[in-house]
């Protein structure tokens, strides 16, 4: 086990920076070594690229400590060229240091959920079979345990980690191979999504150029950095370009309007948030009971500022509303998914359509197949075509998505048409030339909070309670987490009462936080139709 502690003094930091910046870009621009999100970054020098809890990183910091982890990660395995390698840390400068690191090995970044359960993460390493984790002192003792059986090295790492590099040499050449993230197991469980550096790049340049990303914005970043939103929207964009990154370790409303306000000494103002509609839902209740400043200062104040972008699930109407008459800002609303990271999005400038999320982003194609499996529409960023207008059906989507699925290849293959489209599963139609998502196709997904949560899981963990002889799990509809997981259950013992909290305490030591029921109604038969079947779409009415 090796660890990669101590301190990081400023005359070291300034004289490894220098000869850093004068060899050992060179030598990895002559090797074309570097893969393609750090070509540009690990040449920006010291401009600040974190802000987070512990102060400011430059990049030249954020690089040299990279290159410093990867040294030890080459210590401790040989040779990862293709290994995964998995790490969970804070939401802090640890995180991009952790991911460079594992790129310039040739290894395949693995992020781990700070917040997941044990078993979710123990499930994880498993599966992905990571031959070094990456962990911080905050979380070395539970991961200590979860790696052990798996024999992965772990190495442990802190914001003020020494770096000497007097012999290092990158050594493997880095192949395509960039990252997994998991999706949230809807349909059985979570798959790992694997991404290639080219795909990435692909999608970061396509970010990029839409939303007019400039290396003198700051983006506020308050989203889990286990999927593509938080990822790579929010953290490899403005990296790639050298902007800043203001990093909150957890979302907090009051937090995030200190920010906007303007009210966080030392810290650049923010020009781009990115967030899920709860998070916008959550702002504007905060602002309603708890902001003291005057609507005109908060307009102003945000009024100031560049871009502001909504995705994950369906935007409100009223949240689109209240938002742009707080603020000004008509929420830039987008479609993505982890497979096929960003994929359609309102425009930059131009009218941004209450719940429409607009076209495909240059690069990307896309159609929509009716009930009688024909092309309804097709589209790409020039614009949609409609053969069959007004018809929905199931969205498919081609361009620079996810390789395949983590050692799975007949999920692979099922996720696409014999022609190589990828289907979404999500039912879309076209209105005022722009897409609409209707919905998921089945109502097994639940969409909360912006997570993705499959209800046949909840399900079949709710029936290990001794006391729960029927379930079905299903979305409510709700204003703030637009559905919030529901469980209607039958009891085998009605004499003996079951609570929601014993609901939650029972759910809580297997599943994630956000996939627990938070509504329960105790039925004493579950509706059932002629073939006897639960039908979820009629059985919402109990609530
Ligand atoms: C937590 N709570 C919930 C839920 N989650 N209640 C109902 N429904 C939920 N889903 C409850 C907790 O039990 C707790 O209750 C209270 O809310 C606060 O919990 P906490 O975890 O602290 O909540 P929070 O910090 O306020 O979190 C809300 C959040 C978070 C910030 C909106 O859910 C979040 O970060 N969501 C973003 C997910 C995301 O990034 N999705 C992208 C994936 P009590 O206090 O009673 O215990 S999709 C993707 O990546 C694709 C590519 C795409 O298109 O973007
Ligand atoms: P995930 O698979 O966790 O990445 O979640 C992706 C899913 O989020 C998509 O399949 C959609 O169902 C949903 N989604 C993402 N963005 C939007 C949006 N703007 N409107 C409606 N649904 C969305």
């Amino acid at each position: 086990m090796l660890r990669c502690y101590s301190r990081w003094s400023r005359r070291q930091m300034t004289s490894y920076t220098t000869a850093f910046s004068s060899k050992r870009f060179r030598h990895f621009q002559a090797n074309s070594i570097l893969p393609p999100l750090l070509q540009k970054c690990f040449y920006i020098g010291d401009k600040v690229a974190i802000v987070d809890e512990n102060g400011a990183h430059t990049y030249e910091e954020l690089a040299s400590k990279s290159l410093e982890l990867s040294k030890q990660m080459t210590i401790a395995s040989k040779n990862l060229e293709g290994e995964r390698i998995a790490f969970l840390t804070p939401n802090d400068s640890t995180y991009v240091v952790s991911n460079w690191a594992a790129w310039l090995t040739g290894g395949i970044s693995v992020p781990l959920c700070k917040t997941h359960p044990a078993k979710e993460l123990a499930y994880v390493l498993e599966n992905a079979r990571p031959k070094i984790v990456v962990t911080t002192p905050a979380h070395f003792d539970m991961m200590e345990e979860l790696v052990k059986p798996t024999g992965a090295e772990l190495l442990n790492i802190t914001t003020d980690m020494e770096c000497v590099h007097s012999d290092f040499n990158v050594g493997n050449p880095f192949r395509d191979r960039a990252l997994i993230i998991y999706t949230s197991g809807t349909t059985g469980p979570p798959k790992g999504v694997l991404w290639s550096h080219s795909a990435l790049k692909s999608q970061v340049d396509t970010m990029v150029q839409a939303w007019k990303w400039q290396s003198d914005d700051t983006l506020l970043h308050v989203l889990p950095l286990h999927h593509v939103h938080g990822v790579v929207n929010a953290l490899f964009c403005p990296l790639s370009i050298g902007a800043t990154v203001v990093m909150m370790n957890k979302f907090s409303a009051d937090q995030v309007w200190n920010h906007f306000l303007g009210k966080v000494e030392s810290c650049p103002d923010v020009s781009v948030f990115m967030a899920v509609p709860t998070i916008y839902a959550k702002l504007l209740e905060y602002q309603e009971n708890n902001l003291s400043e005057m609507s005109s200062v908060i307009r102003e104040r945000c009024g100031k500022m560049r871009l502001m972008v909504s995705g994950s699930s369906a935007l409100p109407s009223p949240i689109f509303q209240k938002w742009e008459e707080l603020t000004s800002h008509a929420l830039l609303e987008r479609y993505g998914m982890t497979e096929i990271g960003m994929a359609l999005t309102n425009p930059y400038h131009g009218k941004r359509h209450r719940g429409s999320v607009g076209k495909p982003f240059p690069g990307v194609s896309s159609k929509i197949i009716n009930a009688k499996n024909q092309t309804a529409s097709s589209g790409d960023s020039a614009g949609i075509t409609e053969h069959f207008p007004g018809e929905q059906g199931e969205l498919l989507i081609k361009g620079p998505i996810f390789d395949e699925y983590w050692d799975n290849e007949r999920a692979t293959t099922n996720s696409f048409t014999e022609d190589g489209w990828f289907k979404t599963g999500d039912t879309a139609t076209v209105e005022n030339d722009s897409y609409r998502i209707v919905g998921r196709t089945s109502v097994d997904i639940i969409q909360s909070g912006g997570y993705k949560i499959g209800a046949l899981k909840i399900e079949q963990y709710l029936l290990e309670h001794d006391n729960i002889s029927e379930v079905a799990v299903l979305g409510v509809p709700d204003s703030v987490w637009g559905e919030r997981v529901a469980a209607v259950v039958r009891l085998k013992n009605p004499a003996k009462p079951l609570s929601l909290d014993d609901v939650k305490a029972h759910c809580e030591l297997g599943m994630p936080r956000y996939s627990v029921p938070t509504v329960l109604k105790i039925v004493d038969e579950i509706p059932k139709n002629a073939m006897g079947k639960v039908n979820k779409r009629t059985l919402v009415s109990v609530f």
